[in-house]
């Protein structure tokens, strides 16, 4: 039982549990913002890790890292190639597991095929994907490898905290121009594999400890800006004001009552809400709020924007304010190839792991790089299904068991 080759499961742990460490806040969490100094830091303590590893690193014009064995065959080497991978990017007092499980693990199991030497038709490659946590645009690196951004839209992209990408691009050593020639050939790709913690408790509440991923659902996103007039809080009567805040409380509040016009599987949240001038005493001109909205079919996607949309607009009207949408274009929902999905499956049953298919409620790169070739995606359980949050957690076992499926599975699309 069992395949030839298994993960080293202590350096495994000690690489997470070191990475765990990068931009840890006083919150309890992990904070390591895409272009922050602490994901810088993580870059670079991944940077030595793969030259520990003997593993050589390309980074793209976006910042992708993308790690290759330099002892590949030669003849193999520019057949097109098997991806694993994740991000390291965090959201703001988020987990430890949310991304850096499926980094590492990608990078661990190169690691294992370089130093067993073993040969393969085709290469393997680590990859750490940029901005997935979309502090700038959803899936940014991920984006940029399947379709490219033009200069003109990353000069007009800012980021949740109302900074400019190129100013924390260029502040962080991005170079602009190669920024905007990241677009991948789908021919140098055979297939990507990405390891994630469930971040729901689907897999936990099953008793089941590999999830095979069937499908991820479409997201779309952006901000909604409210312009009100700012007036004395003390001496503007009630009737007749433009507050701003007030319009973007009612869209915030309207959010259920949209989902529920679309049905089940809409989600519309509102992460961030930001106002000016920002005083007690003055009726806010101008409110900034985040909209991030998903839904499993890319129509009820489409009609759950257009909610969105409309009662925006019909909200600034009432309350006498004017309004700008801003949404970044949606993601679609990206259905995993089979194949893989049947590879992963076998992989856990020769492992003897108990196992069950199940859907993406999260947005992960796999279903950008799913536009470029056959993608797969492997779930572990996420303990009491917290995660974006101090108290994500996933056990070693499962941990160890998901990294060593994902080997299996690469083995398998990188050896035939
Ligand atoms: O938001 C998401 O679904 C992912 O964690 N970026
Ligand atoms: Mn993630
Ligand atoms: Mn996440």
């Amino acid at each position: 039982m069992g395949s030839v080759l298994s993960v080293n499961a202590q350096r495994l742990v000690a690489d997470l549990e070191a990475l765990g460490q990068i931009g840890r806040v006083a919150a309890g969490g992990l904070s390591r913002t895409s272009f922050s100094a602490t994901d810088t830091e993580a870059r670079n303590w991944y940077f030595e890790r793969c030259a520990e590893a003997g593993l050589t690193v390309v980074v793209d014009g976006l910042g992708n890292l993308i790690v290759s064995s330099p002892d590949v065959v030669p003849e193999t080497t520019d057949r097109p190639a098997v991806w694993s991978g994740s991000h390291i990017d965090t959201v703001p007092n988020g987990g430890q597991f949310d991304g850096a499980l499926g980094a590492i693990a990608a990078l661990e199991c190169l690691r294992r095929i370089h130093e067993e030497g073993i040969v393969l038709e085709r290469p393997v490659r680590s990859i750490v994907y940029t901005d997935e946590e979309g502090s700038y645009a959803h899936l940014l690196g991920s984006s940029a490898l399947a379709r490219g951004y033009s200069l003109a839209e990353l000069e007009a992209m800012n980021g949740r905290d109302g900074d400019r990408f190129v100013d924390a691009f260029t502040a962080a050593g991005g170079n602009l121009d190669a920024a905007t020639r990241t677009k991948i050939d789908p021919a140098t790709l055979h297939a990507t594999v990405e390891l994630h913690i469930e971040q729901g408790p689907t897999l936990e509440n099953l008793g089941h400890e590999i999830g095979v991923v069937t499908g991820i659902v479409g997201l779309g996103g952006g901000s909604v800006t409210f312009r009100g007039r700012a007036d004395h809080a003390g001496t503007t009567p009630m009737l007749g004001r433009k507050d701003a805040l007030v319009a973007a409380g009612a869209l915030v509040v309207a959010f259920p009552d949209l989902a529920a016009r679309i049905g089940d599987g809409a989600v519309i949240t509102s992460g961030v809400i930001s106002v000016e001038p920002g005083s007690a005493n003055v009726i806010p001109e101008l409110v900034h709020v985040t909209v991030d909205f998903r839904h499993p079919d890319a129509n009820q996607l489409a009609a759950l924007e257009a909610e969105i949309r409309g009662a925006a607009r019909a909200i600034a009207d009432q309350y006498g304010v004017d309004v700008s949408i801003d949404l970044e274009p949606s993601i679609p929902p990206a259905p995993l190839n089979q194949g893989i999905q049947d590879l992963i499956a076998a992989a856990a049953a020769a492992r003897g792991l108990s196992s069950s298919c199940l859907p993406s409620g999260a947005g992960h790169d796999s279903q950008n790089m799913a536009t470029l070739a056959p993608t797969g995606m492997i779930f572990v359980p996420s303990i009491d299904g917290r995660s974006h949050c101090p108290q994500e957690n996933t056990s070693w076992i499962d941990v160890e068991n998901g990294a060593n499926v994902l080997l299996d599975t690469l083995i398998q699309l990188a050896g035939s």
